[in-house]
Parts: C-alpha cells; structure tokens; sequence
C-alpha cells in the first residue's frame, strides 16, 4: 500500500469499504442483467455505406459503462446472423466466462443467448470485442468501462475514444493475401514503381492477387530506418468513433474543462501515436491501471492498448483536434474538441511527415502506480516470438515448458515471469487473458513498469512480464495483431 497515491488509496479503501460493510450489494447481481447484442450496423466510410458489426444495448448504447465494485451481469445475445463470441479484454473473470470459443466456452450460435456474472473490482478503460474468426475487423468492437465511483465528484468530462482500422475489403481475403504466395517478397521492394502501391480500389474481383500485392507493397513501404516491418495490411480508412477526419466527431466541451479521454486501440493491425497538438496532457492510466502520470502530447497506442489522457482545457473559447497518426505512415484518424463558439477548421487526413516505430518516437517506459508486491518468481519462462512476412507465419517458442505440455503450465499462487525475445522484424503487441501483469524488465534491465495486460514487444527487443497466477484456468496467451495471431502466435498459459 506503500506507494499508493491517496487518492488511489482512497477509491480503493471506498471500494473494499463498500464490499465489506454492504454485501447487499451483490443483490444487484439477481436483478436484471444488463443486455447486450452482438448485431450488424451500417455507417459511411469515405461516402461509401459498409456493413459492420455491433454490440449495443437495446437503447442503442454502444457497449458498456459501470462502476467498479458492481458486477459485470450481463445477457449477451447474437443477432449477428453468425456465430460469434466476446472477450471482455481488461476484465479479470473466471476463466469460464472469458469469451473464447473452444478454449473457454463454445462459440455463442446465431439466435442464442449466454449469461455473465462476475465480480469487477478494478476501475479501467477496457473493451470488448470478439474473440472468433476476423469478426474484430470487422468492428465487433465496444467500449467496456469501468468508473471508479470514487472519482464520481470529479468535474472531469469523459471521452470514451474507439480507434479503427477499416477495409472495404472482406477480412478474409487479406488473411489469405497474406499467408499464400508470399514466398517470392523480397523486404525493400520499391513500392513507388508498383501500379498497385496507392490504389485503393474495392473490387472483390481480382482476389487474392490484388490483395497480396497491395499488402505486400504497404508493408515494403513502411519499412522504418532499422529495416523493421511497421505495418503488412493495406487499409482504407482510420476510424475514430467510426468517423474519418473528412467528417469528424465534434465533442462539445466548455472553456476550462477538465477532460479525460479514455483511449481505446481496437484496431487490428495498427498501432497509433496519439497527438494532441498544441494541449498537454497527462497519461495517468494505461490499459485501465494506474500509473505514476507522464505529461506530454504525444504518447503511443499498441494494438488493443488504452490510454486514459487528462488535461485541462484552455479559459478562452476554441476548437482542439485529438489525432492519433498510424505508425510507419502519415494517415491521420481523430476528433474535435470544441467549444460553443469555438471555430472548427477543416482538418487534413495525412500528416506532413510519416512517423517511425512508435516505441522510438516516443518512449513507453511507464511506472506503475500500483506495483504488483515485491516477489521472486517461482516460475520464469524463455520465450522466443517468432516468424516473419515471407513466409507468413508467427510463433509463440518456448522449448523447455513446451517440450511436454502444448502450453505454458502454472501453478496456482506462484509468481510467474516470462521472458520475451522478440527474434522477427516486426513488434509485436502481446496480450494475456485473465490477469494483469507487470512489466520488469526491458532488454535484460530490471525496470518498475507498467502494470498492464497488453505490452508491445518491439522487433528484436525483449521484455519480462511478471504476474500472480491467481485466476486458474486456461488463458490465450497471444499476438494482439488479429494476422499475427490467426497466423500462429498464440498459446496459452494453463494451470497444472
Ligand atoms: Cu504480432
């Protein structure tokens, strides 16, 4: 409890003191869940309609908003058409309600209904998205966040930020891009010369030729100065809150206002740089945890990463874009803060100069505000991520747990670490289910990280996560990059 701020210290003792002296609160568990279902929308893209997924509640509130203490009941039924399942990514439940289909529970049919009841006892900006197929591209996506009811008095406006990456383009086809035929790749092909580089063309007709050429020529260019691969899809559109800057959101906001965007990274293959221009601001949570606050104006968002950014805006009347850039590339994606009288310009959809690898352009060495406690570990693991373009194929690697179990095997109440050694040419945003970790170490150097649950792993960099396997169970242990993963790097830690 030592390093607790007081205020921290008193939203938790809020908290405990409220399970403690008023278990009535769990009655709220018998009432009436809270409905969810998975279905299909339409919105407009670059003046094209497209069909997408969603999960909305029936007064058409898209995902979820409670307070921590309460518990997550909820009704998820699918009207999607298809079967489909949801991951409460950055909640910590059972392991039977996890939302993966053939390792935590079958995939939910078309017409059926299933129900969640859990204890949430964290605040965090979290979300919630599929779990099967590539229906995450396709934005079976939400928001799911958890208020401390402690910060309930703070004036603070709440901007819940939904990040997209988009394709007209029906996923499949760019998971078969990418993994046939792409033997021949050479890494630095010149893109400009090729006829397919900047066409964004829809037709389905050519695939998956087109596909792979255009996947292939994206990745070529967007190889950084290191010769590391930043991106290998080719998108349309950057969405924010499904819009793109042509027609961006207008939130409206007062002069002076406390603000708190609540940054979700639910694209599936992108990883952003968030730009708040001329405001500063401080990043005082990451992936819904608290840390020791960074003030700054950029700040980088891995694949399925949160970021809660505070500032105080200016006494005068005025209009603030909040952009986030993708990696490797100049594509812009944002929103508008404005005033009532403020004037809100025309923004432009690509940045003036491309960025590099997000981890170089700015640093993501975060502490934790509440560090897991001190403990030796009475488990390390040796990890190689594996893999690359051509061909392309990824790998989770560890020889000595894996040679007799499929899986990483834990033992319940052990500290566990893993070492991470990423051996391929392109970062990777890794993500465990289940649990919170903590980052320890960076490229062999004991550091006081962040406590997390997704942590990039830069191209040939190497992290150690430690956690308490406190949640027994079998866990995706994985490449948040929807391609990466689908391709082979995932498994999972198991309980023995
Ligand atoms: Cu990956």
């Amino acid at each position: 409890m030592r390093s607790l701020s007081r205020r921290r210290f008193l939203v938790t003792a809020a908290v405990l003191g409220a399970a403690s002296v008023a278990p009535v609160a769990r009655a709220a568990s018998h009432g009436a869940a809270t409905q969810i279902a998975i279905g299909t929308r339409v919105i407009e893209v670059k003046g094209k309609a497209a069909k997408v997924f969603a999960l909305t509640q029936p007064d058409g509130t898209h995902g979820l908003t409670m307070n921590a203490g309460e518990r997550f009941h909820v009704r998820l039924t699918n009207k999607a058409g298809e079967a489909a399942l949801i991951h409460w990514h950055g909640l910590t439940p059972p392991n039977a309600q996890d939302g993966v289909p053939g390792v935590t529970q079958p995939v939910l049919p078309s017409g059926e209904s299933h129900d969640y009841d859990f204890a949430v006892p964290l605040p965090g900006t979290n979300w919630m998205h599929s779990h099967h197929a590539l229906q995450e591209q396709s934005l079976m996506t939400a928001p799911l966040i958890v208020r401390d009811p402690g910060e309930a008095a703070l004036d603070e406006q709440e901007v819940v930020i939904l990040l997209h990456d988009f394709t007209f383009r029906a996923p499949e086809e760019i998971l078969s891009g990418l993994t046939e035929g792409m033997g021949h790749h050479h890494h630095g092909a010149p893109a400009a010369n090729d006829p397919h580089a900047g066409h964004h063309g829809t037709s389905h007709g050519d695939m998956p030729h087109d596909a792979k050429s255009r996947d292939a020529m994206s990745q070529a260019a967007h190889t950084d100065m290191a010769g590391m691969d930043l991106n290998d899809v080719s998108y349309d559109a950057y969405l924010t809150n499904d819009r793109t800057l042509d027609d961006p959101e207008i939130v409206r906001v007062e002069r002076g206002q406390r603000v708190r965007l609540r940054i979700i990274n639910a694209a599936s293959a992108t990883n952003f740089m968030i730009d708040l221009g001329p405001l500063s601001g401080s990043l005082t949570d990451v992936d819904g945890r608290p840390i020791v606050p960074v003030v700054g104006s950029r700040f980088p968002l891995a694949i399925a990463q949160r970021a809660d950014v505070r500032f105080t805006l200016p006494a005068g009347e005025g209009a603030w874009p909040v952009l986030f850039q993708r990696e490797g590339d100049t594509a812009l994606t944002g929103l508008i803060l404005a005033t009532k009288g403020g004037t809100v310009a025309k923004l432009a959809g690509q940045a003036h100069h491309a960025i590099g690898a997000i981890n170089r352009e700015a640093p993501m060495l975060y502490e934790a505000a509440e560090p897991l406690p001190e403990r030796r570990a009475a488990r390390a693991f040796a990890i190689a991520l594996t893999g690359s373009m051509a061909p392309y194929r990824w790998g989770i690697e560890e020889k000595a747990a894996m040679a007799h179990h499929a899986h990483l095997m834990v033992r319940h109440g052990e500290r566990v670490e893993m070492t991470l050694a990423n051996r391929t040419g392109m970062s990777h945003p890794m993500h465990l289910h289940g649990h919170h970790f903590q980052v320890v170490a960076i490229n062999g150097t004991r550091v006081k990280g962040a406590v997390r649950d997704t942590e990039l792993v830069p191209a040939g960099g190497s992290v150690t996560l430690a956690f308490d396997a406190d949640n027994p169970g079998k866990w995706m242990f994985h490449c948040h990059n929807l391609y990466h993963m689908l391709s082979g790097m995932m498994t999972q830690v198991e309980y023995l």
